[in-house]
């Protein structure tokens, strides 16, 4: 009898510790990936990144698996982001991020039946920018953190002025560039840092469209400068 006892308490414990298995996010199994999604690849730039996400995208992609490594769905994850910036000198202007505040941002999403959640941040200004993220799965009591990194990335922008709207402040940044035809910031196309029509190209829709966002400007730090 006391065997059985036993015998059934530990089927319970194995059943129990199985479900656990099949609801708990894992981080061991969990993936992040960070990429830029983009539309226009630089050499001297990660990312030419405008508000209103027509050109690069910063994205995260999340998938997220349980215990037993399959994929789990209507898991509500959190991505908290915390930035500082090293704007470029040659503009004298601000880094900012869309959906942030005072340096940090947090931004949600829930999974779908392939466990995948994905997360894009865009923003403006021309400079050096340090991400560090972390993915946290919040279906699970305690929330279980999947995944954390720092990236270190050189942007641009049609938002010279970084104020994260695109306006003639904007235009009187890129004209000296322009007529010099030369410039790191206005080098929009990534043609080699001169400053042509092809590059007022790129800024035009941006400034007819008015492209902007909310969010706030990155406090700024001593970064490895961008070329
Ligand atoms: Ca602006
Ligand atoms: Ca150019």
């Amino acid at each position: 009898m006391r065997k059985l006892t036993v015998l059934i308490a530990l089927a319970g414990c194995l059943l129990m510790a199985s479900s656990a298995m099949a609801t708990l996010p894992s981080p061991a199994n969990s993936t992040c990936v960070f990429s830029v999604t983009s539309a226009s690849p630089c050499a001297d730039a990660d990312a030419v990144w405008i508000h209103d996400g027509s050109k690069d995208q910063l994205a995260i992609n999340v998938t997220v698996h349980n215990g037993l490594d399959a994929p789990l769905a209507g898991c509500a994850v959190r991505l908290d982001v915390s930035a500082t910036a090293d704007p470029n000198a040659s503009v004298a202007s601000s880094i900012s991020l869309c959906g942030s505040t005072g340096g940090t941002a947090t931004f949600y999403d829930t999974t779908d039946a392939n466990g995948a959640a994905a997360f894009s941040l865009t923003g403006g200004g021309c400079g050096a920018v340090s991400l560090t993220w972390t993915v946290t799965a919040m279906c699970a009591v305690p929330e279980v953190q999947l995944c954390s990194a720092t990236q270190a990335l050189c942007v641009k922008s049609t938002d010279f002025t970084g104020d994260l709207t695109i306006n003639f402040f904007d235009t009187f940044k890129y004209l000296p560039m322009l007529n010099a035809a030369s410039g790191y910031c206005g080098d929009l196309n990534c043609s080699g840092g001169d400053v042509s029509f092809f590059d007022t190209f790129v800024y035009l829709p941006s400034l007819s469209s008015a492209a902007s966002c909310v969010g706030d400007v990155l406090p700024t730090a001593t970064l490895t400068a961008c070329p």
